[in-house]
């Protein structure tokens, strides 16, 4: 799409630019000016901001604009006199001067919410092709950022070996729980994670702050009876109670609630925050819900406690729901990776006969992203192997 036309808007504050298509965008003089791409303002070499905001003078003006044959607004900035040039798709894809979704509670458009539809379509890769097949790589980390999970296949299974996918994408985030943990039936647990009970669907570790963004959980052994695997989309479950009860859903944005884990000697983690977390905009960033972690709540208000509960019940309610859930058994060689701010797991209990072994870790999301995203910019231009 190209650049058809600029005007200036109140006496230079601000210019309006049309592409082909009728799309207009108003940028102001200021924003203009802090995002100028020159090489006095920003580094050659990184693309760092060079300059702070102080050193640029409060009353920027807008004159002599034009649209250039290659696609470039050209404009300069006074007092400065300084002669900027934005590139027209630069320009557009940092338009901020648009309808913005009035509602609270909105899922991005970079995450497509799911149920149990997903069943006949788990988005699944295979090791032995990722791990040399950026394309294939590609595949499997959009699908973590559309679903919030995935499942591959082909993982080797000697211990530790699932680190090499979280570091195939990003790195390793160690906790208290170690860089890697194995999950089985133990004397003397540590976490309810460490024996044969069910789990109810959950985000791990939301006592710690930051809570580790990505979980990996990768099976050793499996030979029991009962330990399915199932996963739960908490954007979505967020939506639908929102759909049915926006003030349920409002209560567990607006209050913190406590989490805490103190299973072992040396650990006494807390964090207070909400069970749905929104963004100032109002974008649905975050979901936390782990029953086994849930400490005394002191945040709500002694006369919202009883609805927060109920709303709380219902987020539950909701999760347990089958047509909310996809559900598989994890065989030896198969791992798979939640996006731990959104995807939900739970297992279901298993026997003390056979044995169950898999081992976890944790990954940063933001790390995973930019994988992805350079993955991506090569793909465009033709690079990637
Ligand atoms: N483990 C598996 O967040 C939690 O407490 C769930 C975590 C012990 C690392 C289990
Ligand atoms: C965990 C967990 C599930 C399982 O380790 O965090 O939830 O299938 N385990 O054992
Ligand atoms: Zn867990």
């Amino acid at each position: 799409m190209k650049l058809t036309s600029a005007t200036v808007l109140s006496g230079g504050k601000a210019v309006e630019v049309v592409w082909t298509d009728g799309q207009k965008a108003r940028f102001h003089a200021v924003w203009l000016r802090d995002n100028a791409q020159d090489v006095e303002t920003r580094s050659a070499e990184n693309g760092q901001r060079l300059i702070t905001l102080q050193q640029i003078p409060r009353c920027n003006n807008i004159t002599d604009v034009s649209v250039t044959g290659v696609d470039e607004l050209q404009l300069v900035i006074t007092p400065e006199m300084k002669r900027l040039k934005f590139d027209g798709d630069w320009l557009r894809q940092n338009i901020y001067d648009s309808n913005r979704e009035a509602v609270k509670g909105y899922v991005s458009k970079r995450n497509e919410t799911w149920g149990s539809e997903l069943q006949n379509r788990v988005p699944t890769g295979d090791w032995s092709i990722i791990s040399k097949s950026d394309e294939a790589l590609i595949t499997w980390l959009s699908a973590v950022q559309k679903y919030g999970f995935a499942v591959l296949n082909g993982v080797p299974t000697n211990s530790g070996d699932l680190c090499q996918v979280a570091e195939k994408f990003g790195y390793i985030r160690e906790t208290n729980y170690g860089r890697w943990f194995d999950v089985r039936s133990e004397v003397n647990p540590s976490n309810l994670a460490y024996t044969n009970l069910g789990l109810q669907a959950h985000t791990d570790n939301p006592y710690r702050d930051p809570v580790p963004t990505l979980q990996l959980l990768s099976c050793l052994e499996n030979t029991v009876e009962g330990g399915d695997s199932i996963v739960v989309d908490g954007f979505h479950v967020a939506s639908v109670l929102k759909a049915e009860n926006s003030s349920a859903f409002e209560l567990l944005t607006k209050y913190s609630a406590n989490f805490e884990y103190a299973g072992s000697n040396s650990v006494h983690l807390k964090a207070d925050r909400p069970m749905i977390e929104l963004t100032p905009e109002g974008e649905i960033k975050a979901v936390r819900f782990n029953n086994r972690s849930c400490a005394p709540l002191v945040h709500v208000p002694y006369d919202e406690m009883e609805a927060y509960y109920d709303a709380y019940r219902r987020f539950g309610e909701i999760v347990e729901d089958e047509a909310m859930q996809v559900s598989f058994k994890l065989s030896p060689g198969e791992l798979f990776i939640v996006d731990n701010t959104r995807v939900m797991h739970a297992r279901k209990a298993f026997s003390g006969t056979g044995s169950r072994w898999l081992q976890g870790c944790y990954a940063d999301k933001d790390g995973l992203l930019s994988t992805l995203s350079i993955l991506e910019n090569l793909q465009a231009n033709g690079k990637h192997s």
